[in-house]
Protein backbone atom coordinates (compact mmCIF):
# COMPACT_ATOMS: atom_id res chain seq x y z
CA UNK A 1 0.00 0.00 0.00
CA UNK A 2 0.95 3.19 -0.63
CA UNK A 3 0.02 6.49 0.57
CA UNK A 4 1.17 8.63 -2.15
CA UNK A 5 -1.34 10.53 -4.16
CA UNK A 6 -2.06 9.60 -7.80
CA UNK A 7 0.16 11.82 -10.35
CA UNK A 8 -2.24 13.78 -12.36
CA UNK A 9 -0.88 13.37 -16.65
CA UNK A 10 -3.11 15.13 -19.12
CA UNK A 11 -5.61 13.54 -21.58
CA UNK A 12 -5.96 10.26 -18.99
CA UNK A 13 -9.92 9.63 -19.12
CA UNK A 14 -10.08 8.43 -15.26
CA UNK A 15 -13.12 6.15 -14.59
CA UNK A 16 -16.04 8.09 -12.54
CA UNK A 17 -15.03 8.38 -8.66
CA UNK A 18 -18.08 7.10 -7.53
CA UNK A 19 -17.26 4.07 -9.14
CA UNK A 20 -13.99 4.08 -8.73
CA UNK A 21 -14.41 4.10 -4.83
CA UNK A 22 -16.96 0.94 -5.36
CA UNK A 23 -14.23 -0.75 -6.87
CA UNK A 24 -12.05 -0.15 -4.58
CA UNK A 25 -14.48 -1.26 -1.88
CA UNK A 26 -14.96 -4.77 -3.33
CA UNK A 27 -11.49 -4.82 -3.71
CA UNK A 28 -10.70 -5.10 -7.41
CA UNK A 29 -8.85 -2.73 -6.88
CA UNK A 30 -6.23 -2.94 -4.07
CA UNK A 31 -3.96 0.38 -4.35
CA UNK A 32 -0.97 -1.85 -5.02
CA UNK A 33 1.69 -1.24 -8.09
CA UNK A 34 2.84 -3.82 -10.60
CA UNK A 35 6.17 -3.96 -9.56
CA UNK A 36 5.22 -4.36 -5.58
CA UNK A 37 3.53 -7.72 -6.77
CA UNK A 38 7.05 -9.19 -8.33
CA UNK A 39 8.59 -8.22 -5.38
CA UNK A 40 6.99 -10.32 -3.21
CA UNK A 41 7.79 -12.95 -5.14
CA UNK A 42 11.95 -11.75 -4.93
CA UNK A 43 11.66 -11.85 -1.24
CA UNK A 44 9.89 -15.43 -1.18
CA UNK A 45 11.87 -17.24 -3.85
CA UNK A 46 14.81 -15.20 -4.41
CA UNK A 47 17.09 -17.98 -6.16
CA UNK A 48 14.35 -19.58 -8.08
CA UNK A 49 14.27 -19.21 -11.33
CA UNK A 50 12.23 -16.48 -13.28
CA UNK A 51 13.11 -15.79 -16.75
CA UNK A 52 15.31 -18.05 -19.28
CA UNK A 53 16.51 -16.34 -22.70
CA UNK A 54 18.74 -18.64 -24.46
CA UNK A 55 21.66 -18.96 -22.68
CA UNK A 56 20.39 -16.25 -20.29
CA UNK A 57 18.84 -17.18 -16.99
CA UNK A 58 17.76 -15.19 -14.26
CA UNK A 59 16.47 -15.54 -11.00
CA UNK A 60 13.97 -13.50 -9.34
CA UNK A 61 16.63 -11.68 -7.50
CA UNK A 62 18.43 -11.26 -10.54
CA UNK A 63 15.68 -10.13 -12.51
CA UNK A 64 14.74 -7.81 -9.68
CA UNK A 65 18.40 -6.09 -9.50
CA UNK A 66 18.83 -5.78 -13.00
CA UNK A 67 15.30 -4.04 -12.89
CA UNK A 68 16.38 -1.36 -10.32
CA UNK A 69 19.67 -0.57 -12.24
CA UNK A 70 17.98 -0.38 -14.96
CA UNK A 71 15.50 2.44 -13.76
CA UNK A 72 18.45 3.89 -11.90
CA UNK A 73 19.93 4.31 -15.49
CA UNK A 74 16.84 5.97 -16.73
CA UNK A 75 16.60 8.13 -13.94
CA UNK A 76 20.13 9.13 -13.95
CA UNK A 77 19.46 10.13 -17.97
CA UNK A 78 16.98 12.56 -16.55
CA UNK A 79 13.81 10.44 -17.27
CA UNK A 80 11.23 11.26 -14.30
CA UNK A 81 8.56 9.03 -13.31
CA UNK A 82 5.32 10.07 -15.02
CA UNK A 83 7.88 10.46 -18.39
CA UNK A 84 6.55 8.35 -21.54
CA UNK A 85 9.28 6.44 -23.23
CA UNK A 86 8.51 4.41 -26.76
CA UNK A 87 9.96 1.05 -25.70
CA UNK A 88 10.10 -0.92 -28.79
CA UNK A 89 12.20 -4.45 -27.79
CA UNK A 90 11.83 -7.93 -29.22
CA UNK A 91 11.40 -10.52 -26.71
CA UNK A 92 14.37 -11.17 -24.23
CA UNK A 93 15.06 -11.03 -20.54
CA UNK A 94 15.83 -6.91 -21.25
CA UNK A 95 12.63 -6.12 -22.83
CA UNK A 96 11.14 -8.10 -19.32
CA UNK A 97 13.81 -5.78 -16.93
CA UNK A 98 13.52 -3.07 -18.46
CA UNK A 99 9.44 -2.99 -18.36
CA UNK A 100 9.72 -4.08 -15.24
CA UNK A 101 12.27 -1.28 -13.62
CA UNK A 102 9.87 1.61 -15.38
CA UNK A 103 7.15 -0.27 -13.78
CA UNK A 104 8.85 0.09 -10.01
CA UNK A 105 9.80 3.44 -10.76
CA UNK A 106 6.57 4.76 -12.52
CA UNK A 107 8.29 5.87 -15.87
CA UNK A 108 5.58 4.82 -18.36
CA UNK A 109 6.64 3.02 -21.38
CA UNK A 110 4.73 2.84 -24.77
CA UNK A 111 4.12 -0.40 -25.83
CA UNK A 112 5.26 -0.31 -29.42
CA UNK A 113 5.39 -3.61 -31.47
CA UNK A 114 8.34 -4.54 -33.10
CA UNK A 115 7.55 -4.65 -36.41
CA UNK A 116 6.63 -0.58 -36.02
CA UNK A 117 8.91 1.47 -38.38
CA UNK A 118 9.56 5.35 -38.35
CA UNK A 119 5.56 5.94 -39.49
CA UNK A 120 4.18 4.21 -35.88
CA UNK A 121 7.58 5.30 -34.07
CA UNK A 122 7.01 8.64 -34.45
CA UNK A 123 3.22 9.09 -33.98
CA UNK A 124 3.32 7.05 -30.65
CA UNK A 125 6.06 9.49 -29.46
CA UNK A 126 4.48 12.26 -30.47
CA UNK A 127 0.87 11.37 -29.15
CA UNK A 128 2.90 10.36 -25.92
CA UNK A 129 4.33 13.42 -25.27
CA UNK A 130 7.80 10.85 -25.18
CA UNK A 131 10.86 11.77 -23.57
CA UNK A 132 12.92 9.02 -24.85
CA UNK A 133 12.69 5.94 -27.08
CA UNK A 134 14.23 2.68 -26.46
CA UNK A 135 14.61 0.62 -29.45
CA UNK A 136 16.97 -2.82 -30.77
CA UNK A 137 19.53 -1.91 -32.83
CA UNK A 138 18.11 -3.62 -36.23
CA UNK A 139 15.08 -5.66 -37.14
CA UNK A 140 14.85 -7.66 -40.27
CA UNK A 141 16.04 -5.54 -42.91
CA UNK A 142 15.62 -2.39 -41.01
CA UNK A 143 18.24 -0.50 -38.84
CA UNK A 144 15.87 0.59 -35.92
CA UNK A 145 19.00 3.12 -34.65
CA UNK A 146 18.61 5.29 -37.53
CA UNK A 147 14.92 4.91 -37.41
CA UNK A 148 15.13 5.88 -33.79
CA UNK A 149 17.30 9.18 -34.48
CA UNK A 150 14.52 9.93 -37.41
CA UNK A 151 12.02 10.17 -34.64
CA UNK A 152 14.32 11.79 -32.46
CA UNK A 153 14.87 14.39 -34.73
CA UNK A 154 10.94 15.00 -35.62
CA UNK A 155 9.83 14.68 -32.04
CA UNK A 156 10.82 17.53 -29.89
CA UNK A 157 10.21 15.71 -26.45
CA UNK A 158 12.20 12.92 -27.30
CA UNK A 159 15.65 13.73 -25.88
CA UNK A 160 16.84 10.60 -25.04
CA UNK A 161 17.55 7.54 -27.44
CA UNK A 162 18.38 3.99 -26.28
CA UNK A 163 19.80 1.89 -28.39
CA UNK A 164 20.05 -2.47 -27.29
CA UNK A 165 22.61 -3.94 -29.21
CA UNK A 166 25.26 -2.61 -31.51
CA UNK A 167 26.12 1.24 -31.95
CA UNK A 168 29.81 0.47 -33.40
CA UNK A 169 28.53 -0.27 -37.06
CA UNK A 170 25.74 2.69 -37.11
CA UNK A 171 27.22 5.86 -38.29
CA UNK A 172 24.75 8.49 -35.64
CA UNK A 173 24.70 12.14 -35.43
CA UNK A 174 23.38 12.83 -32.00
CA UNK A 175 24.42 11.02 -28.71
CA UNK A 176 23.13 7.65 -28.09
CA UNK A 177 23.16 5.00 -25.16
CA UNK A 178 23.69 1.60 -25.23
CA UNK A 179 20.86 -0.09 -22.62
CA UNK A 180 23.22 -3.01 -21.80
CA UNK A 181 25.35 0.10 -19.74
CA UNK A 182 22.76 0.54 -17.72
CA UNK A 183 22.36 -2.61 -16.06
CA UNK A 184 25.85 -2.10 -14.20
CA UNK A 185 24.48 1.03 -12.89
CA UNK A 186 24.48 0.88 -8.55
CA UNK A 187 21.09 1.05 -7.64
CA UNK A 188 20.64 4.32 -5.54
CA UNK A 189 16.70 4.61 -5.55
CA UNK A 190 14.36 3.27 -2.64
CA UNK A 191 11.36 1.42 -3.72
CA UNK A 192 9.53 3.06 -1.10
CA UNK A 193 10.23 6.31 -2.73
CA UNK A 194 9.06 5.80 -5.53
CA UNK A 195 6.74 3.08 -5.54
CA UNK A 196 3.74 3.78 -8.07
CA UNK A 197 0.09 4.57 -6.46
CA UNK A 198 -2.36 2.63 -7.67
CA UNK A 199 -4.33 4.86 -9.53
CA UNK A 200 -0.88 5.78 -11.63
CA UNK A 201 -0.31 4.84 -15.12
CA UNK A 202 1.35 1.75 -15.31
CA UNK A 203 1.65 1.80 -19.48
CA UNK A 204 0.27 2.80 -22.81
CA UNK A 205 -1.01 -0.29 -25.04
CA UNK A 206 -1.76 0.18 -28.17
CA UNK A 207 -5.49 -0.01 -29.64
CA UNK A 208 -5.76 -2.18 -32.52
CA UNK A 209 -6.73 0.32 -34.53
CA UNK A 210 -9.89 1.67 -36.72
CA UNK A 211 -8.34 5.30 -36.99
CA UNK A 212 -5.96 6.15 -39.30
CA UNK A 213 -3.21 6.24 -36.59
CA UNK A 214 -3.34 3.93 -33.41
CA UNK A 215 -4.75 5.37 -30.30
CA UNK A 216 -3.22 4.91 -26.77
CA UNK A 217 -4.75 2.93 -24.04
CA UNK A 218 -3.89 4.26 -20.35
CA UNK A 219 -3.59 1.16 -17.98
CA UNK A 220 -2.97 1.79 -14.28
CA UNK A 221 -1.53 0.07 -11.61
CA UNK A 222 -5.18 -0.67 -10.33
CA UNK A 223 -6.99 -1.87 -13.10
CA UNK A 224 -3.69 -3.66 -14.44
CA UNK A 225 -2.71 -5.79 -11.46
CA UNK A 226 -6.78 -6.60 -11.59
CA UNK A 227 -6.45 -7.81 -15.02
CA UNK A 228 -3.47 -10.20 -13.89
CA UNK A 229 -4.73 -11.13 -11.33
CA UNK A 230 -8.32 -12.11 -12.56
CA UNK A 231 -6.27 -13.86 -15.83
CA UNK A 232 -3.91 -16.04 -13.18
CA UNK A 233 -7.39 -17.05 -11.42
CA UNK A 234 -9.03 -18.01 -14.60
CA UNK A 235 -5.92 -19.97 -16.24
CA UNK A 236 -4.58 -21.42 -13.42
CA UNK A 237 -1.00 -19.60 -13.09
CA UNK A 238 1.21 -21.11 -10.38
CA UNK A 239 4.42 -21.07 -9.04
CA UNK A 240 4.94 -24.36 -11.05
CA UNK A 241 4.40 -22.02 -14.41
CA UNK A 242 6.65 -22.18 -16.95
CA UNK A 243 5.04 -19.57 -19.89
CA UNK A 244 6.67 -19.64 -23.49
CA UNK A 245 6.52 -16.01 -24.71
CA UNK A 246 6.26 -16.22 -28.42
CA UNK A 247 3.80 -13.68 -29.21
CA UNK A 248 5.23 -10.11 -29.64
CA UNK A 249 5.80 -9.48 -25.72
CA UNK A 250 4.52 -5.82 -25.72
CA UNK A 251 0.82 -7.39 -26.89
CA UNK A 252 -1.28 -7.49 -24.18
CA UNK A 253 -2.48 -10.96 -24.20
CA UNK A 254 1.22 -12.44 -23.74
CA UNK A 255 2.29 -9.54 -21.00
CA UNK A 256 -0.36 -9.97 -18.87
CA UNK A 257 -3.02 -12.34 -19.92
CA UNK A 258 -1.61 -13.71 -17.80
CA UNK A 259 1.13 -13.72 -19.66
CA UNK A 260 4.67 -12.49 -18.25
CA UNK A 261 3.08 -10.36 -15.42
CA UNK A 262 0.81 -13.54 -14.45
CA UNK A 263 3.67 -15.86 -14.05
CA UNK A 264 6.06 -13.25 -12.48
CA UNK A 265 3.09 -12.74 -9.94
CA UNK A 266 2.74 -16.49 -9.43
CA UNK A 267 6.03 -16.92 -8.74
CA UNK A 268 6.59 -19.15 -11.92
CA UNK A 269 9.24 -18.76 -14.85
CA UNK A 270 9.02 -17.44 -18.17
CA UNK A 271 10.51 -18.51 -20.75
CA UNK A 272 11.22 -15.94 -24.19
CA UNK A 273 11.78 -16.73 -27.91
CA UNK A 274 12.11 -14.35 -30.59
CA UNK A 275 9.44 -15.94 -32.63
CA UNK A 276 6.86 -18.35 -32.77
CA UNK A 277 8.56 -20.49 -35.50
CA UNK A 278 7.45 -24.26 -34.56
CA UNK A 279 11.15 -25.78 -35.17
CA UNK A 280 12.18 -23.76 -31.94
CA UNK A 281 9.14 -23.17 -30.21
CA UNK A 282 7.70 -26.87 -29.99
CA UNK A 283 11.71 -27.66 -28.51
CA UNK A 284 11.87 -25.42 -26.33
CA UNK A 285 8.26 -26.53 -24.70
CA UNK A 286 10.37 -29.94 -24.04
CA UNK A 287 13.44 -28.41 -23.30
CA UNK A 288 12.11 -25.85 -20.70
CA UNK A 289 9.31 -28.07 -19.82
CA UNK A 290 6.79 -25.09 -20.89
CA UNK A 291 3.36 -25.91 -19.17
CA UNK A 292 1.41 -23.14 -20.82
CA UNK A 293 1.99 -20.56 -23.51
CA UNK A 294 -0.27 -17.90 -25.86
CA UNK A 295 -0.53 -18.03 -29.53
CA UNK A 296 -2.64 -16.59 -32.53
CA UNK A 297 -4.63 -19.69 -34.44
CA UNK A 298 -2.13 -18.83 -37.58
CA UNK A 299 0.56 -19.96 -35.12
CA UNK A 300 -1.75 -22.58 -33.65
CA UNK A 301 -1.79 -24.07 -37.28
CA UNK A 302 1.63 -24.10 -38.21
CA UNK A 303 2.23 -25.60 -34.56
CA UNK A 304 -0.30 -28.45 -35.81
CA UNK A 305 0.98 -28.91 -38.84
CA UNK A 306 4.98 -29.16 -37.87
CA UNK A 307 4.14 -31.43 -35.14
CA UNK A 308 2.21 -34.07 -37.13
CA UNK A 309 5.21 -33.92 -39.73
CA UNK A 310 8.02 -34.03 -37.44
CA UNK A 311 6.28 -35.07 -34.17
CA UNK A 312 9.33 -32.61 -32.00
CA UNK A 313 6.71 -32.33 -29.44
CA UNK A 314 7.40 -35.53 -27.29
CA UNK A 315 7.21 -34.54 -23.39
CA UNK A 316 3.73 -34.02 -21.87
CA UNK A 317 4.73 -30.59 -20.00
CA UNK A 318 2.31 -28.38 -22.39
CA UNK A 319 -0.88 -27.98 -20.04
CA UNK A 320 -2.67 -25.78 -21.88
CA UNK A 321 -2.43 -23.86 -24.93
CA UNK A 322 -4.34 -20.35 -24.76
CA UNK A 323 -5.21 -19.14 -28.48
CA UNK A 324 -6.68 -15.84 -29.55
CA UNK A 325 -6.55 -12.29 -31.32
CA UNK A 326 -8.62 -13.79 -34.42
CA UNK A 327 -11.46 -15.92 -34.72
CA UNK A 328 -10.52 -19.75 -34.06
CA UNK A 329 -11.74 -21.57 -37.31
CA UNK A 330 -13.73 -24.28 -35.33
CA UNK A 331 -12.29 -27.37 -37.14
CA UNK A 332 -8.27 -25.96 -36.18
CA UNK A 333 -10.14 -25.83 -32.30
CA UNK A 334 -10.68 -29.37 -32.36
CA UNK A 335 -7.11 -30.70 -33.43
CA UNK A 336 -4.97 -28.66 -30.62
CA UNK A 337 -5.27 -31.88 -28.11
CA UNK A 338 -4.90 -34.54 -29.59
CA UNK A 339 -2.06 -33.44 -31.96
CA UNK A 340 0.03 -31.23 -29.37
CA UNK A 341 -1.51 -32.95 -25.71
CA UNK A 342 -2.25 -29.23 -24.56
CA UNK A 343 -5.95 -28.26 -23.14
CA UNK A 344 -7.19 -25.35 -25.70
CA UNK A 345 -8.08 -22.24 -23.83
CA UNK A 346 -10.12 -19.83 -26.00
CA UNK A 347 -9.46 -16.37 -25.20
CA UNK A 348 -11.03 -13.18 -26.90
CA UNK A 349 -10.04 -10.24 -25.62
CA UNK A 350 -8.72 -6.70 -25.81
CA UNK A 351 -5.70 -4.60 -25.38
CA UNK A 352 -8.75 -2.43 -24.39
CA UNK A 353 -9.54 -4.15 -21.44
CA UNK A 354 -12.24 -6.88 -21.23
CA UNK A 355 -10.67 -10.56 -21.70
CA UNK A 356 -13.30 -13.66 -22.08
CA UNK A 357 -11.85 -17.15 -21.62
CA UNK A 358 -12.94 -20.55 -21.47
CA UNK A 359 -12.57 -22.47 -18.21
CA UNK A 360 -9.88 -25.37 -18.15
CA UNK A 361 -12.63 -27.14 -17.24
CA UNK A 362 -15.77 -26.46 -19.47
CA UNK A 363 -16.87 -29.59 -21.23
CA UNK A 364 -15.07 -29.50 -24.97
CA UNK A 365 -18.27 -28.14 -26.87
CA UNK A 366 -17.61 -24.85 -24.94
CA UNK A 367 -14.00 -24.68 -25.50
CA UNK A 368 -14.25 -25.75 -28.86
CA UNK A 369 -17.32 -23.72 -30.03
CA UNK A 370 -16.79 -20.64 -28.11
CA UNK A 371 -14.30 -17.87 -26.83
CA UNK A 372 -15.53 -18.27 -23.59
CA UNK A 373 -16.89 -15.59 -20.82
CA UNK A 374 -15.44 -12.85 -19.15
CA UNK A 375 -13.06 -13.19 -16.56
CA UNK A 376 -14.20 -10.67 -13.68
CA UNK A 377 -17.81 -11.28 -12.46
CA UNK A 378 -17.23 -7.35 -12.69
CA UNK A 379 -17.03 -7.47 -16.24
CA UNK A 380 -20.51 -5.95 -17.52
CA UNK A 381 -21.34 -6.57 -21.13
CA UNK A 382 -24.70 -5.59 -23.15
CA UNK A 383 -25.00 -7.17 -26.96
CA UNK A 384 -27.02 -4.34 -28.67
CA UNK A 385 -28.90 -4.13 -32.45
CA UNK A 386 -28.34 -0.99 -34.59
CA UNK A 387 -30.32 0.78 -32.60
CA UNK A 388 -28.07 0.45 -29.58
CA UNK A 389 -31.36 -1.86 -27.98
CA UNK A 390 -29.96 -5.24 -26.42
CA UNK A 391 -31.01 -8.18 -28.31
CA UNK A 392 -31.78 -11.73 -26.68
CA UNK A 393 -29.18 -14.04 -25.78
CA UNK A 394 -28.81 -16.08 -29.38
CA UNK A 395 -29.04 -13.12 -31.49
CA UNK A 396 -25.59 -11.22 -32.76
CA UNK A 397 -25.24 -7.81 -31.84
CA UNK A 398 -22.53 -5.00 -31.13
CA UNK A 399 -20.28 -5.76 -27.85
CA UNK A 400 -20.44 -3.11 -25.66
CA UNK A 401 -18.39 -3.68 -21.95
CA UNK A 402 -17.54 -1.35 -18.56
CA UNK A 403 -15.73 -2.61 -15.89
CA UNK A 404 -13.04 -2.10 -13.20
CA UNK A 405 -10.17 -2.96 -15.86
CA UNK A 406 -11.87 -1.38 -18.83
CA UNK A 407 -10.86 2.06 -19.11
CA UNK A 408 -12.99 4.86 -19.85
CA UNK A 409 -11.56 6.79 -22.84
CA UNK A 410 -7.99 6.15 -25.40
CA UNK A 411 -5.42 8.83 -23.92
CA UNK A 412 -5.77 12.72 -25.18
CA UNK A 413 -8.49 11.43 -27.95
CA UNK A 414 -11.57 13.26 -26.82
CA UNK A 415 -13.18 13.57 -30.36
CA UNK A 416 -12.21 9.53 -30.93
CA UNK A 417 -13.66 8.84 -27.32
CA UNK A 418 -17.17 10.70 -28.34
CA UNK A 419 -17.23 7.78 -31.08
CA UNK A 420 -15.74 4.85 -29.13
CA UNK A 421 -17.36 5.01 -25.84
CA UNK A 422 -21.42 5.32 -25.16
CA UNK A 423 -21.52 8.65 -22.66
CA UNK A 424 -22.52 6.42 -19.95
CA UNK A 425 -18.98 4.57 -20.19
CA UNK A 426 -19.33 1.80 -22.64
CA UNK A 427 -16.52 0.60 -24.82
CA UNK A 428 -17.56 0.36 -27.92
CA UNK A 429 -15.80 -3.16 -28.79
CA UNK A 430 -16.89 -3.37 -32.75
CA UNK A 431 -16.99 -6.95 -32.85
CA UNK A 432 -20.34 -8.71 -33.16
CA UNK A 433 -20.76 -11.31 -30.62
CA UNK A 434 -23.82 -14.08 -29.71
CA UNK A 435 -23.79 -15.05 -26.14
CA UNK A 436 -25.08 -18.03 -25.87
CA UNK A 437 -27.79 -19.27 -22.61
CA UNK A 438 -24.52 -20.56 -20.72
CA UNK A 439 -22.87 -17.17 -20.62
CA UNK A 440 -20.34 -17.83 -23.35
CA UNK A 441 -19.53 -15.32 -26.17
CA UNK A 442 -19.15 -16.58 -29.97
CA UNK A 443 -17.48 -13.88 -31.91
CA UNK A 444 -19.68 -14.04 -35.25
CA UNK A 445 -18.22 -10.73 -37.35
CA UNK A 446 -17.32 -7.25 -36.58
CA UNK A 447 -18.30 -3.64 -37.17
CA UNK A 448 -15.07 -1.68 -37.47
CA UNK A 449 -13.62 -1.09 -40.16
CA UNK A 450 -10.29 -3.05 -39.22
CA UNK A 451 -8.77 -6.22 -40.75
CA UNK A 452 -7.26 -9.16 -38.77
CA UNK A 453 -3.92 -10.29 -39.83
CA UNK A 454 -3.28 -12.88 -38.20
CA UNK A 455 -3.85 -11.31 -34.72
CA UNK A 456 -2.25 -8.30 -36.57
CA UNK A 457 -4.92 -5.02 -36.48
CA UNK A 458 -4.82 -2.83 -39.72
CA UNK A 459 -7.12 0.20 -39.61
CA UNK A 460 -8.45 0.25 -42.99
CA UNK A 461 -8.55 4.11 -42.72
CA UNK A 462 -4.52 4.01 -42.55
CA UNK A 463 -3.93 2.17 -45.88
CA UNK A 464 -6.47 4.17 -47.37
CA UNK A 465 -5.19 7.41 -46.51
CA UNK A 466 -1.79 6.32 -48.40
CA UNK A 467 -3.27 4.88 -51.55
CA UNK A 468 -4.79 8.45 -51.74
CA UNK A 469 -1.17 9.70 -51.69
CA UNK A 470 -0.33 7.53 -55.21
CA UNK A 471 -1.15 9.40 -58.18
CA UNK A 472 -4.08 8.65 -60.13
CA UNK A 473 -5.92 6.61 -57.22
CA UNK A 474 -9.34 7.94 -57.36
CA UNK A 475 -10.99 6.13 -54.39
CA UNK A 476 -9.61 3.40 -52.45
CA UNK A 477 -10.89 1.13 -50.17
CA UNK A 478 -9.25 -1.72 -47.74
CA UNK A 479 -10.45 -5.08 -47.26
CA UNK A 480 -10.41 -8.55 -45.52
CA UNK A 481 -9.47 -11.41 -48.10
CA UNK A 482 -9.86 -14.73 -46.46
CA UNK A 483 -6.51 -16.54 -46.06
CA UNK A 484 -6.30 -20.21 -44.77
CA UNK A 485 -3.60 -19.76 -42.88
CA UNK A 486 -3.55 -15.53 -41.48
CA UNK A 487 -7.36 -15.94 -41.81
CA UNK A 488 -7.40 -12.48 -43.12
CA UNK A 489 -4.94 -10.42 -45.68
CA UNK A 490 -5.22 -6.66 -46.78
CA UNK A 491 -6.49 -6.62 -50.25
CA UNK A 492 -6.48 -2.51 -51.85
CA UNK A 493 -9.91 -1.80 -54.16
CA UNK A 494 -9.30 1.23 -56.42
CA UNK A 495 -10.87 3.16 -58.80
CA UNK A 496 -8.35 5.70 -61.02
CA UNK A 497 -9.24 8.63 -62.59
CA UNK A 498 -9.02 8.88 -66.26
CA UNK A 499 -5.60 7.77 -68.29
CA UNK A 500 -4.19 6.02 -65.17
CA UNK A 501 -3.00 3.03 -64.33
CA UNK A 502 -1.30 1.74 -61.25
CA UNK A 503 0.45 -1.52 -59.76
CA UNK A 504 0.13 -2.81 -56.68
CA UNK A 505 3.70 -1.45 -56.29
CA UNK A 506 3.03 1.97 -56.44
CA UNK A 507 0.87 1.69 -53.45
CA UNK A 508 3.75 -0.55 -51.63
CA UNK A 509 6.58 2.38 -52.74
CA UNK A 510 4.44 5.10 -51.36
CA UNK A 511 4.01 3.27 -47.66
CA UNK A 512 7.69 2.49 -47.69
CA UNK A 513 8.94 6.05 -48.00
CA UNK A 514 6.44 6.52 -45.12
CA UNK A 515 8.12 4.20 -43.26
CA UNK A 516 4.86 1.86 -42.61
CA UNK A 517 5.46 -1.37 -40.56
CA UNK A 518 5.39 -4.28 -43.06
CA UNK A 519 2.62 -5.60 -41.79
CA UNK A 520 0.07 -3.23 -42.54
CA UNK A 521 0.85 -3.44 -46.84
CA UNK A 522 -1.67 -4.88 -48.97
CA UNK A 523 -1.06 -8.16 -50.37
CA UNK A 524 -3.68 -7.61 -53.59
CA UNK A 525 -4.81 -4.68 -55.64
CA UNK A 526 -8.17 -4.99 -57.14
CA UNK A 527 -8.78 -1.83 -59.92
CA UNK A 528 -12.50 -1.62 -60.83
CA UNK A 529 -14.91 1.26 -63.12
CA UNK A 530 -16.93 1.87 -59.76
CA UNK A 531 -17.21 0.95 -56.12
CA UNK A 532 -19.83 -0.90 -55.06
CA UNK A 533 -22.26 1.32 -52.30
CA UNK A 534 -24.63 0.74 -49.67
CA UNK A 535 -28.07 1.91 -50.81
CA UNK A 536 -27.19 5.15 -48.65
CA UNK A 537 -24.47 5.82 -50.87
CA UNK A 538 -21.64 4.44 -48.80
CA UNK A 539 -18.52 2.64 -50.09
CA UNK A 540 -20.15 -1.17 -49.23
CA UNK A 541 -17.26 -3.53 -48.00
CA UNK A 542 -19.39 -6.24 -47.76
CA UNK A 543 -20.09 -6.33 -50.83
CA UNK A 544 -16.19 -6.65 -51.77
CA UNK A 545 -15.47 -8.92 -48.97
CA UNK A 546 -17.90 -11.13 -51.22
CA UNK A 547 -16.01 -10.02 -54.43
CA UNK A 548 -12.57 -10.71 -53.47
CA UNK A 549 -13.97 -14.24 -51.56
CA UNK A 550 -15.50 -15.07 -55.49
CA UNK A 551 -12.39 -13.53 -57.40
CA UNK A 552 -10.06 -15.69 -54.84
CA UNK A 553 -12.50 -19.09 -55.54
CA UNK A 554 -12.15 -18.41 -59.08
CA UNK A 555 -8.19 -17.77 -59.41
CA UNK A 556 -7.67 -21.03 -57.49
CA UNK A 557 -10.05 -23.07 -59.50
CA UNK A 558 -8.01 -21.42 -63.08
CA UNK A 559 -4.85 -22.56 -61.87
C1 LIG B 1 -6.18 -8.88 -28.60
O1 LIG B 1 -6.15 -7.55 -28.42
P1 LIG B 1 -6.12 -6.42 -29.55
O2 LIG B 1 -6.31 -5.15 -28.83
O3 LIG B 1 -4.93 -6.59 -30.41
O4 LIG B 1 -7.36 -6.71 -30.49
C2 LIG B 1 -8.66 -6.78 -30.00
C3 LIG B 1 -9.60 -7.29 -31.06
C4 LIG B 1 -10.96 -7.64 -30.57
O5 LIG B 1 -11.79 -6.51 -30.45
C5 LIG B 1 -11.42 -8.59 -31.64
O6 LIG B 1 -11.82 -7.89 -32.77
C6 LIG B 1 -10.18 -9.34 -31.98
O7 LIG B 1 -9.10 -8.50 -31.62
N1 LIG B 1 -10.05 -10.60 -31.21
C7 LIG B 1 -10.71 -11.75 -31.52
C8 LIG B 1 -10.29 -12.70 -30.57
N2 LIG B 1 -9.41 -12.10 -29.73
C9 LIG B 1 -9.29 -10.83 -30.15
N3 LIG B 1 -11.61 -12.03 -32.48
C10 LIG B 1 -12.10 -13.29 -32.50
N4 LIG B 1 -11.74 -14.27 -31.63
C11 LIG B 1 -10.85 -14.01 -30.64
N5 LIG B 1 -10.51 -14.98 -29.79
O8 LIG B 1 -6.27 -9.40 -29.69
C12 LIG B 1 -6.10 -9.69 -27.35
C13 LIG B 1 -5.84 -9.07 -26.15
C14 LIG B 1 -5.76 -9.83 -24.99
C15 LIG B 1 -5.94 -11.19 -25.05
C16 LIG B 1 -6.19 -11.81 -26.26
C17 LIG B 1 -6.27 -11.06 -27.42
Amino acid sequence: MNARPARHIDGVVPWPEDLAASYRKAGYWQDTSIGSHIAEQVARRPNDEALVDGPVRLTYRQLWQHSGALAQYLLDLGITPGDRIVLQLPNSWMFVALTLGCFRVGIIPVMALPAHRRHELTHLAALADATAIIVADTDKDADLRLIAQQVAAEVPSVRTVLVHGELSDCSVETPEHLLMAGTETPVRFADSDYDPAGADVACLLLSGGTTGLPKLIVRTHDDYVYNVLKCNEVSEFDDKTVYLVSLPASHNFPLACPGILGALFAGGRIVMLPSPAPERALRVIDTEGVTVSAVVPAVAQTWIEYQREHRTLRGKSLRVLQIGGSRMPDELAARVEPVLGARLQQVFGMAEGLINMTRLDDEPEIIHNTQGRPVSEADEIRIVDALGEPVPDGTAGALLTRGPYTPRGYFRAPEHNLRAFTSDGWYASGDIVVRRPDGNLVVAGRDKDMINRGGEKISAEEVENFAYQVDGVEMAAAVAMPDPTLGERLCLYVTLTPGHRIALEDIVDVMNRAGVARYKIPEKLVVVDVMPTTKVGKIDKKAMREDIRERLAREHSSV
